[in-house]
């Protein structure tokens, strides 16, 4: 079996990248270590950038996204009590966000590759990476109990924070950066009308908390909680009491409740590796960088890593030449980079840290003043939150 590239992991990074490469006519085979509907099956992010609605339409898969996407032009910020809504349109000159689960996208893509014929095969168990340091590397799995084998020319490695394809790199090979947050996120989704028609990012006393949508009709919640709490001390009730405890009066009132149809604790990490490319072998999306979800920026940062080296091995391709691949690393890194900074501030305004002094609190205190009257920090605020261009 012979293919030009073969992408490890049927996520949002390798379904639009195997998209972006079909287009421009390069064969690509997916591996996925999981099925179809335990993929499918993960909630996950919910805000898209336009540059991430554009690579969506560029491939031809944004159909149901302009018809159920849900374009916001602002968010709010609760801060112990005190709102301040962020019109990121206003500040951005006209830039917007959409909501849209990232649920959604993966069925869209997944559904969009089948059209297309392309092959992806699931369930793909012990995916192993050879010979990426020469320029016929090789990727060999188990299925259904037989052992298979790809031969390629470039591995792409979209395989998340767990993948096999960062851990295939010889460690002397890689500097990885990192930054573990002592909470969690605890999320709920409920098929109840959101309690506000933005989000609301708060910072509370009792920690942070998030109402967030995936429609009209459901909502998506989230409050800040131990790093070692467990979903099943989590009645509904006692989500619901405390997710209102946080947010201010107003918001807190509208809140409608409701039996959850999923409840989940997500660990919050910063880390960065690099370099992204080793031989033949690349690294995209969650398998490369990890950013707490505060900022909503991992499912984009994962489009604009992909973004990159679809260009890059469009003109490995077109021009048999490495120059482009040679720069995707740094490009991707310089982006990357911006958004972990972004993301971590955001965090760090908003969570309560066990840990943190007096004179921390008071930090948190100044910063929000800052963005409460400063336009000048709004607008750095609202540039972040839409995503910085390609
Ligand atoms: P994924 O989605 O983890 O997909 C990787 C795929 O690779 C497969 N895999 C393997 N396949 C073959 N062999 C192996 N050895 C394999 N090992 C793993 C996995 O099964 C999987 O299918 O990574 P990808 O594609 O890079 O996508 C990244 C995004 O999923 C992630 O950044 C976002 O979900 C982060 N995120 C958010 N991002 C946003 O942009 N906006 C948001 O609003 C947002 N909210 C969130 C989030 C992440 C969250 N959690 C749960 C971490 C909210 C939460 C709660
Ligand atoms: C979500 O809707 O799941 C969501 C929204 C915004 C974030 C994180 C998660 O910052």
């Amino acid at each position: 079996m012979r293919h030009q590239v073969v992408i490890i992991g049927a996520g949002p990074s390798g379904l639009l990248l195997g998209a972006l490469l079909h287009q421009a006519g390069i064969d690509t085979l997916i591996l996925e270590r999981q099925s179809r509907d335990y993929v499918l099956g993960r909630i996950r992010a919910g805000v898209l950038e336009q540059g991430t609605v554009g690579l969506l339409r560029q491939v031809g898969c944004a159909e149901r996204l302009d018809r159920e996407g849900l374009v916001h032009e602002g968010f709010a910020l609760n801060f112990n009590g005190q709102h301040l809504r962020i019109d990121i349109k206003a500040l951005t000159g006209g830039r917007t966000v959409t909501v849209y689960g990232q649920t959604e996208v993966t069925r869209d893509l997944m559904a969009h590759r089948a059209a297309s014929g392309a092959p992806t095969i699931y369930e793909a168990r012990d995916v192993a990476l050879h010979d990426f340091d020469g320029p016929n590397p090789r990727v060999t799995w188990v299925q259904d109990g037989q052992p298979r084998e790809a031969h390629c020319d470039i591995i792409a490695g979209c395989d998340g924070y767990h993948g096999v394809s960062r851990a295939s790199v010889p460690a002397g090979a890689i500097e990885t950066f990192e930054r573990v947050y002592p909470f969690g996120w605890l999320g709920v989704l409920a098929d109840v009308p959101p309690c506000a028609h933005e989000l609301i990012y708060a910072g509370h006393e009792r920690g942070f908390a998030l109402c967030s949508m995936r429609s009209n009709t459901r909502s998506r919640y989230y409050v800040q909680c131990r790093s070692d709490d467990e979903v099943a001390r989590w009645s509904d009730d006692m989500f619901w009491d405390e997710l209102r405890q946080r947010l201010d009066p107003a918001a807190a009132e509208q809140v409608v409740t409701g039996p959850s149809i999923e409840k989940s604790i997500a660990p919050l990490r910063s880390f960065v590796a690099e370099p992204l490319r080793f031989g033949r072998l690349f690294l995209a999306g969650d398998a490369a960088h990890i950013v707490p979800p505060t900022g909503a920026k991992g499912l984009n940062l994962a489009a604009g890593d992909v973004h990159y080296l679809a260009e890059a091995l469009i003109a490995f391709y077109q021009d048999a030449s490495e120059a482009a691949l040679d720069t995707y690393s740094a490009r991707a890194l310089d982006r990357i980079w911006k958004a972990e900074r972004f993301s971590w501030s955001l965090t760090t305004l908003l969570h309560r840290f066990e840990s943190s002094t007096p004179f921390e609190r008071r930090m948190q205190d100044a910063e929000f003043a800052l963005l409460q009257s400063s336009e000048t920090a709004q607008r750095a605020l609202a540039e972040g939150y839409v995503g910085l261009p390609y």
